[in-house]
C-alpha cells in the first residue's frame, strides 16, 4: 500500500496503531505524547508505568520501540519510540532511521495493518526537519507492502515541506 502524507494531528487517525514520539522515561511530555496521553486516558500511562516497573526499569533506549494500549483512542496500540536529541557535533540519524524501522516491527508483530507516525525528533528534540522529512520518507516507503503507512504532519509549513520531498524525484539532490 503506497504511504500517505496527512496534514493534522495523529490522534485523529483511524488507524489500528499511532507511533509516539515519546521520551525514554515513557512517562509522557509535551508535543505528540502529551496529545496521545490526553486524548487517550490514563490506561497508556498505567501500562506504560507497568512496563518501567518489569520489562524497562531503566526507560525505553532512543531508536527502540515498545507497544501499549491505545486507551480510548481509536487506535488498538500506541507504539513509543523515543528518537535521538538532534546533535550538530554527532551524527546521530541511524537512531533516528531505526525508531521508523523499530515501530513498523513491532505493528507487524502486533498484527497491525495500519499505522499513523508523527514526524519524529522534528519538535522538541530539534532535528531539521527537511532532514527528518528525508529519513521518514526513506524508512516509510520501504515499510511491508500489507501495511497502509500514514505520515502525519503538523501544520501547513511542515505538511509543505514533506509534499515537496515527496515529489521530488528518489535520485534528485535536494535543493537548498
Ligand atoms: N499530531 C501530529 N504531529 C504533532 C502533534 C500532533 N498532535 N503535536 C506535535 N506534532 P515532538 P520529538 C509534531 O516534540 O521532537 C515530548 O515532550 C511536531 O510539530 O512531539 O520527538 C516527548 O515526551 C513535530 O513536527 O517530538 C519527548 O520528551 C513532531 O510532531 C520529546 O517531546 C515531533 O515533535 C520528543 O521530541
Amino acid at each position: 500500500m503506497p504511504l500517505r502524507l496527512i496534514e493534522g494531528d495523529i490522534t485523529a487517525q483511524a488507524v489500528d496503531a499511532v507511533v509516539n514520539a515519546a521520551n525514554s522515561t515513557l512517562l509522557g511530555g509535551r508535543g505528540v505524547d502529551g496529545a496521545i496521553h490526553a486524548k487517550g486516558g490514563p490506561a497508556i500511562l498505567a501500562e506504560c508505568r507497568r512496563l518501567r516497573q518489569t520489562r524497562l526499569p531503566d526507560g525505553l533506549p532512543a531508536g527502540q520501540a515498545v507497544a501499549t494500549t491505545a486507551g480510548v483512542l481509536s487506535a488498538r496500540w500506541v507504539i513509543h519510540t523515543v528518537g535521538p536529541v538532534f546533535s550538530r557535533r554527532e551524527d546521530r540519524s541511524a537512531l533516528l532511521h531505526s525508531c521508523y524501522r523499530a515501530s513498523l516491527e513491532m505493528a507487524l508483530q502486533l498484527g497491525a495493518r495500519s499505522i499513523a507516525f508523527p514526524l519524529i525528533s522534528a519538535g522538541a528534540y530539534g532535528w531539521p526537519i527537511s532532514d527528518a522529512v528525508t529519513i521518514a520518507l526513506a524508512e516509510l516507503r520501504a515499510a511491508p507492502a500489507q501495511l497502509d503507512v500514514r505520515l502525519v504532519l503538523f501544520g501547513e509549513r511542515i505538511f509543505d515541506i514533506a509534499r515537496q520531498a515527496w515529489d521530488r524525484p528518489l535520485d534528485a539532490a535536494p535543493s537548498a
